[in-house]
C-alpha cells in the first residue's frame, strides 16, 4: 500500500522524534498542586510568545474555547461570533449548553465581521436584553477557508468592542499560520485580544494540546473552570514536553503548508468542478464546492481513497482539503496527478 495522504485535517499530524524524545526526558509533577516543571515551562513560554501574562494547558481546542468564555462572561451574557465561528459550529453548543451563553451572529467577509456590523449589533443598555460582554475572532478562520485577518483589521475590531466594554476572546486555533501568513510577530494579533485559545496538535505536530493566555487575572479563573471540566490533569509533562518542541522548532515551516495549499488549489481550480475562490487559500487549507455531474464529493473522496488520499466531504458538493506537516510536495503533486485520472475518467 502507498502512503496515506490525509489532507482531511492538519489534527492528523504525527509528533517528530524530537517530541516524542522529550517526553522521555520530561520532569514531571502534579500539575492541579502546579508543581510539573515542564508545564511551567511551556506556560512561561506561551505566555512569552503571546505577549501575555499568564498561560493554562487544556487538552484540546474546544475545551481551551469552553474555559475561556466561562471566564470572560457571565451565565446569560450574549456573545458575538462570526456566522461560521469554530465555537458556535463544531463545538456541540458548548457555549450554550454549559456556559449558558446567548449567541449572536454576524455574517463576516471571509471569516472577518465588518466593524461596522458588530457597532450595528451592539444594543444599548435596556431591560430587556441579555448583557453583551464578549466578542470572539477566529483567525485563521477554518470555514471561511484558513483566511487570515491582518493585524489592521483586528485593532479595527478592538477599538469598537473595547469602546464598548467588550473582552475580545480569540480562537487562534491557528494562529501561527496567520503569522507565518503575514511573516510578522504572532504579538501583533495577541494585542488586540484579550485572551487567546491557540493550538499544538495541529499544523505544530504536537500530539495532544492547546494554550489558553491572557491575564493573570483570567488564568486564575480559566484554572478553577478547567478543574470544573475535569481537565485538571496531572504528571502533563508528558504532553508539554513536545508542546515545546512544536513552539520551538515547528512554526517556521509552516510555510510550506501554505506554499503547497496554493499549488494545489490552482491545479484543482483547472477543473471545472472545482469552485475554490482562491483569494480565500491564504494559509493551509482548501475550503470549496466541487460540482460534476457525474460524481458527487462524497464519491470523489471515495474514489481518492482507492488511492491512498484522503478529503474531507462535508456536503455532497462541500469539500475541504489541509496541507500540514507530513505532505510533501510530492505528495502534492501526486494529488494532482491522480485527480486529473479520475476526473478524465468519469467526465
Ligand atoms: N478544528 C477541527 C474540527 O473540529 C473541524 C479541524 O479539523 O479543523 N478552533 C478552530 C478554528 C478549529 O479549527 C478547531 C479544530 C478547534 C478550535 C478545536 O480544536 P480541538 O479539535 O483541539 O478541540
Amino acid at each position: 500500500m502507498n502512503k496515506i495522504i490525509d489532507l482531511r485535517s492538519d489534527t492528523v499530524t504525527l509528533p517528530t522524534e524530537e517530541m516524542l524524545q522529550s517526553i522521555l526526558n520530561a520532569k514531571l509533577g502534579d500539575d492541579v498542586y502546579q508543581e510539573d516543571e515542564t508545564v511551567n515551562e511551556l506556560q512561561s513560554l506561551a505566555s512569552e510568545m503571546m505577549g501575555k501574562e499568564d498561560a493554562l494547558l487544556v487538552t484540546s481546542g474546544t475545551q481551551g474555547n469552553l474555559v475561556s468564555l466561562m471566564a470572560q462572561t457571565n451565565h446569560g451574557d450574549e456573545v458575538i461570533l462570526e456566522q461560521e465561528a469554530h465555537i458556535y459550529y463544531y463545538e456541540v453548543g458548548g457555549l450554550s449548553a454549559v456556559a449558558g451563553l446567548v449567541p449572536r451572529l454576524i455574517k463576516g467577509i471571509r471569516g472577518y465581521i465588518p466593524p461596522e456590523e458588530l457597532e450595528k449589533a451592539l444594543r444599548p443598555k435596556n431591560i430587556h436584553y441579555p448583557p453583551t460582554t464578549l466578542l470572539c475572532i477566529e483567525n485563521t478562520h477554518n470555514r471561511a477557508g484558513g483566511t487570515v485577518i491582518t493585524p489592521k483589521q483586528m485593532k479595527a475590531l478592538a477599538d469598537v468592542a473595547w469602546s464598548h466594554n467588550l473582552k475580545i476572546h480569540l480562537d487562534g486555533a491557528r494562529i501561527f499560520n496567520a503569522a507565518v501568513a503575514l511573516d510578522k510577530d504572532v504579538k501583533e494579533f495577541t494585542k488586540y485580544v484579550d485572551s487567546v485559545m491557540f493550538c499544538l496538535s495541529k499544523g505544530l505536530a504536537a500530539p495532544i494540546g492547546s494554550l489558553v493566555v491572557g491575564s493573570s487575572e483570567f488564568i486564575e479563573k480559566a484554572r478553577k473552570i478547567r478543574k470544573m471540566l475535569g481537565g485538571g490533569m496531572r504528571q502533563t509533562g508528558i504532553i508539554a514536553a513536545p508542546g515545546i518542541v512544536a513552539l520551538k522548532t515547528m512554526i517556521p515551516r509552516l510555510k510550506e503548508d501554505h506554499e503547497n495549499a496554493k499549488i494545489l488549489a490552482h491545479a484543482l481550480v483547472k477543473h471545472e468542478e472545482f469552485k475554490i475562490d482562491l483569494e480565500t487559500v491564504q494559509t493551509n487549507i482548501i475550503f470549496g464546492h466541487f460540482v460534476s455531474k457525474n460524481l458527487d464529493a462524497y464519491q470523489l473522496a471515495k474514489e481518492l481513497q482507492k488511492y491512498g488520499i484522503k478529503i474531507g466531504a462535508y456536503s455532497r458538493t462541500q469539500i475541504r482539503l489541509v496541507t500540514h506537516y507530513g505532505i510533501t510536495s510530492d505528495d502534492i503533486k501526486f494529488v494532482i496527478d491522480i485527480i486529473d485520472k479520475i476526473l478524465s475518467k468519469t467526465t
